[in-house]
């Protein structure tokens, strides 16, 4: 069967880019399930420090294929089946993980990029949940993830209205990390990137796991929960190197341990 996308580390850097141009890369369960095993494998690897997720051509992903599904289909298990792993690797990583969004992001295309850590959005793209507008509910982790960054009252307007917002409306949403011009999109998130891998990536994952935990705990099993990571962060290689670099006055070097 013909690839759907790319899977390329360079520099520490995991690049998975969805590629199916013409269809806007739209999702089919052939991808998604490429998708899952490539976030699987760049979770694995000790040499990525970085996951970046984004689409070829000019759309980001235009969400499911419509073309692709029967009338017959059950939508919960198609969700179960194809679209909750790639949700869950995302959300689960121990590494950061960046939405390049260099186009139109709709759906499940939008919904993906919510279990990442950042979103860096494309000044021309358009964002839009859509799903109301075929009659379905929001999906694939975002009923979860939208109120949690932008607050209930706006992740219902989105919701119900499915209206479709710029990158700069993203932006002051706390939606997008930030909106960049397109001659500079590929430069500036490599350099996005960069700046993650060179920081301390055991640490990132502890800090990660740390703020996730705070959904679902009270303020004294939080306390207990950093007196863990702290434990782990505080015998890293990567720590002990920072603490002696300080003194020396010199610029660490993380190695991600
Ligand atoms: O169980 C489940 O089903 C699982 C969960 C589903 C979750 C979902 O994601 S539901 C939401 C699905 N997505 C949409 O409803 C968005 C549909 N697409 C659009 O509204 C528009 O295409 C866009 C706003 C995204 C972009 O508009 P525009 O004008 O820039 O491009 P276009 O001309 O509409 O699309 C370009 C081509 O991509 C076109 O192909 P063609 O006609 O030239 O051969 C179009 O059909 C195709 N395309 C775009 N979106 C999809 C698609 N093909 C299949 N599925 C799509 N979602």
């Amino acid at each position: 069967m013909k690839r759907e996308m790319h899977y390329v580390v360079k520099d520490q850097i995991a690049t998975l880019t969805l590629a199916r141009p013409k269809q806007l890369n739209a999702l089919t369960s052939n991808l998604l399930e490429e998708l899952a095993d490539a976030l699987e494998e760049a979770n694995q690897d000790e040499e990525v420090r970085v996951i970046v997720l984004t689409g070829e051509g000019r759309g980001f992903c235009a969400g499911q294929d419509l073309k692709t599904v029967s009338p017959e289909l059950d939508h919960g298990e198609y969700l179960q089946q194809y679209y909750h792993p790639v949700v869950r690797a995302l959300a689960k990583s121990k590494k950061p993980t960046i939405a390049a969004i260099n186009g139109v992001a709709a759906g499940a295309g939008l919904s993906l990029t919510l279990a990442c850590d950042f979103r860096l959005v494309h000044a021309e793209a358009k964002l839009s949940l859509g799903f109301i507008n075929i009659g379905l509910v929001p999906d694939a982790g975002a009923p979860y993830f939208l109120p949690r960054l932008i607050g209930a009252a706006k992740a219902t307007e989105l919701a119900l209205l499915g209206d479709t917002i710029s990158a700069e409306e993203a932006v002051s949403l706390n939606l997008a990390t930030r909106s960049i011009e397109s001659e500079k999109f590929v430069e500036e998130v490599t350099a996005f990137a960069r700046q993650l891998a060179d920081r301390p990536t055991k640490v990132i994952g502890y800090i990660k796991q740390l703020q996730a935990a705070s959904y679902e705990n009270n303020l004294e099993e939080m306390l207990a929960q950093e007196i863990i990571y702290q434990s782990r962060a505080g015998k890293t290689e990567d720590h002990r190197h920072a603490v002696e670099s300080f003194i020396e006055k010199k610029r660490p070097v993380f190695v991600g341990r």
